[in-house]
């Protein structure tokens, strides 16, 4: 635990039962803090995935899930549920923001305005971009009259059930559970217009930059980076300004030219980076993107993007997400899909015609199809070797096909890769 663990942590018995509202579901936990629902969500629910901001809870909360033999059922995300709300599917939102630490209880009525990191207005707006069914964990002395307004200024409005949550018969705290009601809908259309004014105030705000404080030492260019250093101004034409790499990232990123076309394909769309790497496609993503989420397991790579995307100046309008991609795909919502995975290291050109089957850490069947589960626009950054009939193979295999597009790419004259370009319609 840490400081504010201890005093916001939701108490097990009340954890338990907010749980087993949500058995089977698809559940995210937008404000994870070091655990206490997380875990009793994994217990029961179909796919859990926890978010905080704070690298630290995140540590936390895995190490607590681990003791309860749960972790595996989790996918932990170190980022902003604001930015990240945009990408995100699932069945059940709970939401258990900061309340302002321990001194909530000194107001009469707590108001949904003093709830962090924004008013409860906004977080609630957020939250219903994503789904209806949304649970609130607030201070048990909240003002219901507000919590009520929540329900009926939605479009449609919602149902709302109250419940007071005790342990050991004393109330500590109130959950909110809102769901959609279709026949309540239906008879207050008429107010509609009503509320549409209304909610007017409950608009979000504009994005915040992420705080992040992830601590990793970063491995400096060496002897066997050499050959990528000396390419250093095709990988990043600022590369002076600050740009920083570590050796996987020397040999993986994408040169500046390519990133630049391949992002000219998504002007204006919400882009998954899957496998996002140091950075260079999220860079040239977020000069064009409507929205870009960033995705690496690695967390020292998610650092040097994040470096690496401030000396582009556009760090504020990237999501960058330490975690696994296929663990988080059931979670992400997207109108392009980016896959430039690990090819198995430098060594892939050994072979005369490279396979899908070599791509990491899943074969490109499977990454496709991971990826076909959130959407049909899919892009794929792949060797030069590859085979190509392999590669037209998940087009004529989806249903239904897909178009394809195969581009080369060449930088200075010299074939470096080649890209896919799958789509229902043109991307
Ligand atoms: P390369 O073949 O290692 O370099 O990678 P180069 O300069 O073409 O070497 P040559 O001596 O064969 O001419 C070419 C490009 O492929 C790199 O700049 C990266 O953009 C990309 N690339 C290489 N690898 C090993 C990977 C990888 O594992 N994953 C991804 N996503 N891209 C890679
Ligand atoms: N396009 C990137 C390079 C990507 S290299 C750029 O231009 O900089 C491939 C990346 O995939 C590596 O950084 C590696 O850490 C990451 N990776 C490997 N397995 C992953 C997984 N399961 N989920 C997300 N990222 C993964």
């Amino acid at each position: 635990m840490d400081e504010e663990g201890w005093y916001s942590v939701t108490p097990e018995e009340i954890a338990i039962k907010q749980a087993q509202r949500c058995r089977g579901k698809v559940v995210i936990d937008c404000f994870s803090g070091v655990g206490g629902n997380t875990i009793q969500f994994a217990k029961v629910c179909s796919s859990v995935v926890a978010i905080d901001i704070d690298p630290m809870k995140t540590a936390f909360a895995m190490n607590n899930a681990k003791v309860y033999g749960v972790a595996n059922r989790i996918d932990f995300v170190t980022g902003d549920f604001m930015q990240l709300a945009p990408c995100l599917k699932g069945d059940v939102l709970f939401l258990s923001p900061p309340w302002g630490g321990p001194t909530y209880s000194k107001v009469e009525s707590y108001k949904l305005d003093m709830l962090l990191p924004r008013d409860g207005y906004s977080l609630f707006q957020t939250a219903l971009s994503i789904t209806p069914n949304i649970i609130m964990f607030l201070p048990k002395n909240v003002d219901l009259a507000q919590l009520e307004e929540l329900a009926w200024l939605s479009s449609p409005p919602l149902t709302l059930e109250i419940e007071e949550s005790c342990v050991g018969g004393e109330i500590k705290a109130i959950t909110a559970y809102f769901k959609s009601n279709p026949t309540l809908s239906s008879r207050v259309d008429s107010l509609t217009h009503e509320s549409h004014n209304m909610t007017k105030s409950m608009k979000l705000k504009k994005r915040s930059r992420l705080k992040k404080g992830i601590k990793s030492t970063i491995k400096k260019e060496n002897g066997s980076s050499h050959k990528y250093w000396i390419q250093r101004y095709d990988l990043f034409s600022r590369y002076d300004q600050g740009i920083e790499m570590d050796e996987e990232g020397w040999y993986s990123v994408t040169p500046e030219v390519i990133a630049i076309k391949q992002a000219q394909r998504c002007r204006g769309k919400v882009v998954i980076d899957c496998f996002s790497g140091v950075g260079g496609n999220t860079i040239q993503f977020a000069k064009v993107c409507s929205s870009v989420v960033a995705i690496d397991i690695d967390p020292v790579k998610v650092e040097l993007a994040m470096n690496n995307a401030m000396v582009y100046g556009v760090a504020n309008c990237v999501d960058f997400v330490i975690g696994d991609f296929i663990q988080l795909a059931p979670s992400l919502k997207g109108d392009v899909v980016f896959l430039s995975p690990p090819w198995g290291g430098p060594m892939y050109r050994d072979v005369e015609s490279y396979k899908l089957e070599m791509l990491q850490p899943r074969d490109g069947y499977s990454l496709f199809q991971i990826a076909q589960s959130i959407t049909p626009n899919i892009i794929m950054f792949l060797p030069r070797n590859v085979d190509l009939a392999q590669v037209e193979e998940l087009a004529w295999l989806s249903s239904p096909p897909l178009t394809l597009e195969i581009e080369e790419n060449f930088v200075g004259g010299r074939m470096k890769a080649v890209t896919a370009y799958f789509s229902c319609n043109a991307v």
